[in-house]
């Protein structure tokens, strides 16, 4: 039988292993309101997300609002669209300080009462005081189905060192948009959060990104 000794090293060791193979574990959720917890009662309007539609022509208003039936028995986000919604979206804009080095990693668990064809997590780069927007962007498609499941993508911030602007201040939009025939989302537990990023990639995109491009690409 182990002794005490050996089973703390053997636990030791494979937190250590686990801590190599997912190096953002444990890194800092930027997001406001991650879980969906905050809030008086579900019906409410989701504090810390903005909500917004579109109809074809026009932006218009809808409805993101708390709903009881959470991942675990939790709160989670619902995202409604009426019938002349074209889409919806939820986002929020959040100030980084990053490094040329890292990428910025985004996920949400979803799910719907019918499946759903078009879901898109959305993250750009943006810098609001020299009013600059868009300076790096990802788009990535997902089929969402009635379980709930996590859907992630990731952007590499090393382009937009490339274009000489200083990383101390870019503000980060978190999106995530939802297309007709569908009607309703649900969303639980998102998280953004900064991680290492590929040297290799970092390497490639030095000299050639401009402002715009997209610095990474889409997998769903
Ligand atoms: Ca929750």
């Amino acid at each position: 039988m182990p002794s005490r000794y050996e089973l703390g090293l053997s636990v030791l060791i494979a937190v250590a292993l686990s801590l190599l193979a997912f190096p953002a574990l444990g890194a800092d959720n930027l997001l406001v309101n991650p879980d969906f917890e905050t809030g008086e009662e579900p019906g409410e309007n989701v504090p810390g997300w903005r909500a917004s539609g579109y109809d074809g022509t026009n932006h218009i208003d809808a409805q993101f609002t708390i709903s009881d039936q959470g991942r675990n028995g939790s709160w989670a986000g619902l995202l409604k669209l009426r019938p002349e919604h074209q889409w919806v979206l939820v986002d929020q804009h959040i100030p980084i300080k990053a490094k040329r080095s890292q990428a910025l990693h985004f996920s949400v668990w979803m799910r719907a009462e019918q499946p759903i064809s078009r879901v898109e997590l959305v993250l750009y780069v943006n810098f609001p005081e020299q009013n600059f927007y868009d300076a790096g962007q990802v788009r990535t498609r997902f089929e969402v189905g009635t379980q709930w499941h996590k859907y992630e993508t990731s952007l590499s911030l090393a382009g937009t060192a490339a274009m000489g602007l200083p990383l101390d201040k870019p503000q980060i939009r978190v999106i995530i948009q939802c297309y007709r025939p569908a009607t309703e989302l649900y969303v639980d537990d998102a998280s953004l959060t900064l991680v290492a990023g590929d040297p290799k990639i970092a390497e490639l995109l030095r000299d050639c990104v401009a402002p715009g491009t997209p610095l990474a690409f889409s997998s769903g």
